[in-house]
């Protein structure tokens, strides 16, 4: 990969660095910046019908046969691969727990066949590999197919569809597109408009065949979901041929390297592009502010007392409106945070519960009818066994999903916000250079450092809450009743078991977000107190040097001359950075 964009992201850390010793900069989130550009992720989330080859092309992309492949349904469980020196894995699990495990082991976690029906309780497994693909940041994730006798598994590709930034659909040319993928493609344009489509096993036709068949399906999307698209053909299979036995020749003819090539380009302007002109323009918004601070101090040591005394009066009674405007801001967003309980959270619980309890009762029916020759305590032993796995498997999966939807939601409501508190903070900036007649240049950023990342890591790596009810309603319960009594106990077992668990998730949810509400809020909030402490300080440092003499006055002018020319230059490499990140955009 070119290196263009790591090349920027060094010069962007320099800055960073040049505004950490920089006298006089309030309320930089500079440390935050720097984490944010060092480890900016990028998730590329492969999705498909079962069996379309999404293993198999994740592969072909490291050239390393890293993942499982089969024939048969076999992902079950979400891989992540990330860039690290060596190859490593580790196995998280849903109650918490991390393993490492050696690389041949990596069957028995990931694949039905080896942890069928997720008996060891996965959530997902890490893999890190020195791959140029995995460089800055970009997160390559291998989901389970849709459509299989699994349905297991299309839940859990389901559950990483809101966290992907970008998709690798794949269709496959052996395959024409199904019902079952176009409702599952419609379900990922709902999240995302990034979707690259692949046809895949190209290998299997030739090339008037392979043209034809992407047509086809090319016109079936296109009906589908309202939009021309393109297909890129390719063969994972010879793709990772080639790599292994270092062939151009058999490379060129998995047609890999044309849409790695398309997808290396925008993966550095949409990930690169995006990150460098957020972080720019955040940090030239903190220097355009401190600019404004030097400049109230300079003019403060200038102007008469009087005066100056008029003019901090006039700010107070501006500052007055934005305490109320906090005071609004507050109430708005306690408001905003029970909305998403009741009418996201609470509603998506009920029908989860519903439609859970619908969907045991036959099972717990026919397993009571298959096994009523058993003694009864037996027999509820296999009811509860039955109920406590379905429900934590469901459970565990609708966490997961609404994890997501949650965090995407709470994020839209912060985005919302952010853009008041930049008009309140703006304002009163603006305010204080009209007062000074101070020029001030206004930057707006989108702040995605501070967003959807921050508050996936939190949700995902709070420590989960769900653990399954101890069985000891089976003893409770009389020993000899009739075939109806027994049923009705053990449906209302069933029923209790997913009304303390659906409390115990919403207890879950509701404290996460919460916290996630005051931290956003005591962010947010610092922003605007910083902002009034570092526009009355200016004004008061410079009426107060000024009482100390002439000379001290001369001093501290130059002082801050200094410091201004220190900000101009760091500001003037933003510009140049942000200019020529631009610019490649449009060679
Ligand atoms: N001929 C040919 N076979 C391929 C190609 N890509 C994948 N396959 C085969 O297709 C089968 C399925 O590949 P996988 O990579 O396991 O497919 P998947 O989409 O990950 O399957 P699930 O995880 O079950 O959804 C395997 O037998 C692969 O060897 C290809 O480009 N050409
Ligand atoms: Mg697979």
């Amino acid at each position: 990969m070119p290196d263009n964009y790591s090349h920027f992201k060094e010069e962007l850390l320099k800055c960073i660095d040049d505004m950490l010793v920089i006298e006089n900069i309030p309320g930089c989130p500079c440390e935050d910046l720097r984490d944010k550009v060092k480890n900016n992720v990028f998730n590329l989330v492969v999705l498909g019908q079962f069996k379309r080859g999404k293993t198999s092309l994740i592969n072909a992309l490291l050239g390393a046969e890293i993942l499982p492949t089969a024939v048969v349904p076999l992902t079950s469980i979400a891989t992540i691969l990330k860039y690290g020196e060596a190859l490593r894995i580790k196995v998280f699990l849903n109650d918490g727990s991390v393993k490492e495990i050696r690389p041949e082991t990596l069957p028995l976690y990931v694949t039905e066949k080896g942890n069928p029906k997720n008996e060891k309780d996965v959530r997902e497994v890490v893999v890190t590999y020195p791959s140029q693909y995995l460089k800055d940041g970009v997160q390559l994730i291998d989901t389970p197919g849709v459509g299989s006798v699994y349905h297991h598994n299309t839940d859990i590709a389901y559950q990483y569809i809101p966290k992907s930034d970008a998709a690798l659909f794949l269709l496959s040319v052996d395959q024409p597109v199904s019902r079952a993928e176009l409702d599952f493609l419609t379900d990922v344009k709902e999240y995302s408009d990034r979707i690259f489509f692949l046809q895949n096993k190209a290998d299997y036709v030739g090339p008037k065949d392979l043209e034809e068949s992407i047509d086809f399906s090319r016109n079936v999307l296109k009906e589908s979901i309202d939009s021309d698209i393109r297909i890129f053909p390719v063969s994972a299979k010879l793709a990772l041929d080639g790599k292994l036995s270092g062939s151009d020749e058999i490379l060129e003819r998995s047609y890999l390297p044309a849409f790695e090539k398309l997808l290396h380009k925008f993966l550095i302007e949409e990930k690169g592009r995006v990150l460098i002109l957020s972080v720019s323009n955040t940090l030239l918004r903190v220097l355009s502010q401190a600019r404004l601070e030097l400049e109230l101090e300079i003019k403060s040591l200038a102007k008469p007392v009087d005066e100056l005394k008029k003019k901090i009066e006039m700010f107070e009674n501006r500052e007055k409106d934005v305490l109320e405007d906090k005071k609004d801001f507050d109430i708005l967003l306690d408001g905003e945070v029970a909305r998403i309980v009741k009418n996201v959270l609470d509603e998506d619980l009920e029908s989860f519960k519903k439609e859970l309890a619908s969907n045991l009762l036959p099972g717990l029916e026919s397993l009571f009818a298959d096994n009523r020759d058993l003694s009864s305590r037996q027999l509820y032993k296999v009811l509860e066994e039955y109920v406590v796995s379905e429900v934590k498997n469901a459970c565990n999966n609708w966490r997961s999903k609404e994890d997501g939807k949650l965090a995407d939601t709470f994020e839209a409501v912060c985005k919302r916000f952010i853009g008041k508190i930049y008009d309140t903070v703006d304002g009163l900036l603006k305010f204080s250079s009209d007062l000074f007649s101070i020029p001030f240049e206004v930057f707006r950023s989108e702040e995605l450092w501070s967003m959807k990342s921050r508050f996936y890591y939190k949700f995902r790596n709070e420590p989960v809450s769900l653990e399954l009810i101890t069985r000891s309603f089976t003893f409770a319960l009389p020993r000899f009743i009739s075939d109806r009594i027994f049923l009705k106990n053990s449906r209302e077992f069933m029923l209790e078991m997913i009304d303390k668990q659906g409390g115990r998730m919403r207890f879950d949810f509701t404290e996460r977000l919460n916290k996630s509400k005051y931290d956003f809020r005591w962010k947010m909030l610092q922003r605007i107190e910083t902002t009034i402490e570092g526009i009355s300080s200016a004004i008061n440092k410079g009426m107060t040097e000024k009482s100390k003499g002439e000379s001290s006055v001369r001093k501290r002018k130059q002082e801050l001359r200094e410091v201004m020319q220190k900000l101009d230059t760091v500001k003037g490499k933003l510009i140049e950075i942000k200019k020529q990140v631009e610019q490649k955009r449009n060679d």
